[in-house]
């Protein structure tokens, strides 16, 4: 059977010219029966229409924060600033999957850029939120740290899954919180945060905040992956 062709965008090295990607990003694609290809960032946007032509679907990976201007707010002085040639390139990526309505996977960054450029906002650090004692949802060095989500019964993650619990990996300061036109909010976290959100009238527009990537050998993660490759066949 032919491979769906699914993009995945790429980070960077800091402060050295360089593109870089977790492995696990396309090991994941792979798994699930698509054809990895990976992007870059550092090119014209004009570009965009002509990469988009040879895919099929597009998966975002995650990466550093995204410009707070986008919503109307300061850095947060925890920020970690992404690139903004990698920001513009998202936003003008996402802007042409919309208008194609193709099948996009949002993981941490990616979900993030979804629900800024539907005119949402981030809560830009997680500990200033929660406050003192609260748990903690940033990766300190540990790829085990889960905590459960509860999924919308309605959402094509939990129809997939045929179930509403899911235990996920944590490695991510910002939450969604204004939520995007158009989204709805698919996944909570046991402390209250939003995980997850989807477009339901889109063949597939699904951000998550965790990392399923890292745990593709466990079903309930690759199932992701599995239903963005088979949206986009
Ligand atoms: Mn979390």
């Amino acid at each position: 059977m032919t491979r769906p062709r699914i993009g995945i965008t790429v980070d960077y090295v800091d402060a050295k010219p360089h593109y870089m990607l977790p492995w696990t990003y396309a090991e994941s694609i792979e798994k699930a029966g698509g054809l990895p290809v990976m992007l870059p960032f550092r090119v014209d946007t004009s570009l965009i229409p002509a990469y988009l032509d040879e895919l099929d679907g597009m998966l975002l990976s995650g990466g550093d924060d995204l410009d707070p201007a986008l919503y109307g707010e300061p850095w947060h002085p925890q920020a970690q600033h992404l690139d903004p040639n990698r920001q513009r390139f998202e936003l003008a990526l996402l802007a042409e999957i919309e208008r194609r309505d193709m099948p996009v996977l949002g993981i941490c960054l990616g979900s993030q850029t979804m629900n800024v450029s539907r005119g949402g906002s981030m809560i830009q650090f997680i500990p200033d939120h929660l406050g003192a004692g609260s748990f903690e949802h940033r990766l300190s060095g540990d790829w085990l740290r889960r905590h459960g989500v509860k999924l919308l019964a309605e959402s094509l993650y939990a129809q997939a899954l045929g179930k509403t619990d899911v235990q996920v990996n944590t490695s991510h300061k910002q939450a969604v919180n204004v939520v995007g036109r158009g989204l709805r909010v698919i996944a909570v976290s046991m402390d209250g945060l939003i995980e997850g959100t989807e477009d339901p009238s889109r063949r597939f527009y699904m951000g998550v905040q965790w990392h399923p990537e890292r745990q593709n050998d466990e079903p309930d993660h690759l199932k992701l992956f599995q239903m963005l490759v088979d949206h986009a066949r």
